[in-house]
Parts: C-alpha cells; sequence; structure tokens
C-alpha cells in the first residue's frame, strides 16, 4: 500500500467498489470531510472563550459569539445542502428532518443523512474530547421527490455508509462503507487526513468495561450482574474501568484496545440515552465492519425497525465476546 494516503485519493480510490456508484456517495463523504475541518478549528479554539468571549456573548466584531454544538450543526447542515448531494437531512440538533431540494422537480439525489453535529458536548467545557457521528442511508421514496419520514426511519441493516470524527488529541475521521473501517488522522498543519488506520478491527475479546457506573443502582439486574463479572477476581479479570463519558472517544479507545460500551435503561430512563438514529446505529454499523458487536442487551442494533426520529435505546457495543457474555447476563436475569 502505497504510504502517506490522503482521504481524497481513497475516497477516489474507493469509489469503485460500489456498484452503481455515480460518485454522489463519494462527494458527500468529501463534503463531511470538509465540514468535519471546519468544526474542528471551531473546537480547537474552545478553550480561548474566557480570552474572546464566551457562547452568548459579542465577540469583538460585534457578532454573537454561538455555542460550539449549535455552530456544529450549522456547518454540516449548510455544506451537505449547498453541494447538492443529498435530498434530506436530519440532526440530533434539530425537531424535525430538513428537505432539500423540495422545490427541484429535476434534482436526482438519492442519499439522505443523519447527524449527531457535536456529540459530548458537555465535554468541551473540560478540555475532553468530543465527536460528530453520521449515517447515510439511500432513500426508498422515489427520486426527484420530496424526502419523507420513511426515508429517514429506516433500520440500521439498510445504511450504506456511517462514520465519526474524534476531535481528540489528534483529530481522526472514522469511516465504513460496508467494506471494512479505516481511519484517516488529520494533519492540522496543512489540513489534510492522512490513512493512519486502514482495516481497523475490533479484538474479539477485550479487559475494559465503560459504563457510567454513578447509575448503577437503577440498572437492569443483568447489567448489574454483567459489572459483578468484570469486577470478579477470576481468568483474566478484574477488568479495567475506562469511561470518558463521550461516546465516539470511549468506543474509538475499545476498538483499538479491546472492550465494552454499555448504556443501558434504567429505572430513571426506560429506553437508555443514546438516540438509536443519530448514535448507536452508525456506532452499530462500524462496529460490525470491524468484527465487533452492537447490541441492546437481547438483539441486534441494526436490526431495530425506528418509530421516530428521536426514539433512544439501550446500548451495547464493542468486543464480541464481551458484547455476547453481557446477553448471557441479560437473558438469565430475565428467565
Ligand atoms: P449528548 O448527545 O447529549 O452529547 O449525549 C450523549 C453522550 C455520549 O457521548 C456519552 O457516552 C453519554 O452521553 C454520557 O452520558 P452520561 O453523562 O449519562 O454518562
Ligand atoms: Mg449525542
Amino acid at each position: 500500500m502505497k504510504k502517506n494516503k490522503t482521504l481524497g485519493e481513497f475516497i477516489i480510490e474507493k469509489q469503485a467498489e460500489f456498484k452503481y456508484s455515480s460518485g454522489e456517495l463519494s462527494k458527500l463523504i468529501n463534503a463531511i470531510r470538509l465540514a468535519a475541518k471546519v468544526v474542528n478549528h471551531e473546537v480547537n479554539k474552545a478553550g480561548l472563550v474566557d480570552i474572546i468571549g464566551a457562547s452568548g456573548d459579542t465577540n469583538i466584531q460585534g457578532e454573537d459569539q454561538q455555542k460550539l454544538d449549535v455552530m456544529a450543526n450549522e456547518k454540516f447542515i449548510q455544506t451537505l445542502s449547498n453541494r447538492e448531494i443529498v435530498c434530506g437531512i436530519a440532526s440530533e440538533e434539530e425537531d424535525d428532518f430538513i428537505t432539500i431540494n423540495s422545490h427541484d422537480q429535476n434534482h436526482q439525489n438519492k442519499y439522505v443523512v443523519l447527524i449527531d453535529p457535536l456529540d459530548g458536548s458537555s465535554n468541551i467545557d473540560v478540555n475532553v474530547s468530543v465527536g460528530t457521528i453520521f449515517s447515510i442511508y439511500r432513500r426508498i421514496t422515489p427520486i426527484g421527490t420530496p424526502v419523507t419520514m420513511a426515508d429517514f426511519l429506516q433500520p440500521g441493516r439498510n445504511q450504506v455508509a456511517a462514520g465519526y470524527v474524534v476531535y481528540g488529541t489528534s483529530t481522526m475521521l472514522v469511516y465504513t462503507t460496508g467494506h471494512g473501517v479505516n481511519g484517516f488522522t488529520l494533519n492540522p498543519a496543512i489540513g489534510t487526513f492522512y490513512l493512519s488506520h486502514p482495516n481497523m478491527q475490533f479484538p474479539e475479546n477485550g479487559n475494559i468495561y465503560s459504563v457510567n457506573e454513578g447509575n448503577y443502582i437503577h440498572f437492569p439486574q443483568g447489567v448489574k450482574d454483567y459489572i459483578k463479572y468484570c469486577q470478579a477476581e477470576e481468568d483474566n479479570r478484574p477488568y479495567t474501568s475506562r469511561y470518558i463519558g463521550s461516546l465516539v472517544s470511549d468506543f474509538h479507545r475499545n476498538m483499538i484496545k479491546g472492550g465494552i460500551y454499555l448504556y443501558p435503561k434504567s429505572s430513571k430512563s426506560q429506553n437508555g440515552k443514546l438516540r438509536l438514529l443519530y448514535e448507536c446505529n452508525p456506532m452499530a454499523f462500524i462496529a460490525e465492519q470491524a468484527n465487533g458487536k452492537a447490541s441492546d442487551g437481547f438483539g441486534r442494533i441494526l436490526d431495530i425497525q425506528p418509530d421516530e426520529l428521536h426514539q433512544r435505546t439501550p446500548f451495547f457495543c464493542g468486543s464480541t465476546k464481551m458484547v455476547d457474555k453481557l446477553e448471557e447476563f441479560m437473558v438469565k436475569s430475565h428467565i
């Protein structure tokens, strides 16, 4: 493999892998790459808010400072809609989906994008990594007509691409188009993403568990039992506990090192916290493409038929053997 391959080169090279490809999906990934760079630039300046003004303040040019999650939402929507490559966008930040080109009967755009523009944004104030998560489907309604809710409420197994950007110690874009998972690291000096993590794979088993243990008392019995199993002194256990509270970063670490991420339902929130369409489905698709597994505790995340845009689901994702074990405990506690 040629060294120092850029994301731009990789996208062009991979275009041939798609049956019926018109280059539209490549353009779409390119648009996301561009928006990610802009958002990265803003996120990196977050620590300067005390110096240049906090969100809600007026900056030196007399413009209002925007909250970063609002800014990220606008950047992704602008970039995707200006380029006329998608027919609809749904965002965790918006109540309803956005229809693109609804007045132009000639448009041929066939993809819809679902996006969580800045996940884990409460971490920004404390200089901890945040991320962007995206998910792409082919529309199911006829090309040239306005999109409908049905185009967005597809089961995750229909995704044609999904990915995330992690704004961490370095900024990375990781994505799949259903042919494995590849990771690209941004060289901030020249604004170029380079292929740094080809063919990413979850280790089959791992020794890290990531969960907000402060909620333990509210967890279902199966999850409590699994956590006790992780902590027991047997075989290669106790496991290590690592929880950033930023899904993208927790997922990214577990994919590289081997681990499981858990966001169960609790007695406080019956369906957990994470959103099926914006967070769980894209991460589940990436996980499966990287030989990992994603479950709601009893079944495959990608097989859930969504009923509404902002639906939540319990989420367990990571190294296959660890998710299998979690499911075993869930089933046992239900017998
Ligand atoms: P957000 O979409 O409001 O940012 O919430 C999602 C985030 C995830 O990134 C993270 O894993 C989780 O919420 C943390 O939640 P908690 O603070 O309840 O542990
Ligand atoms: Mg989120």
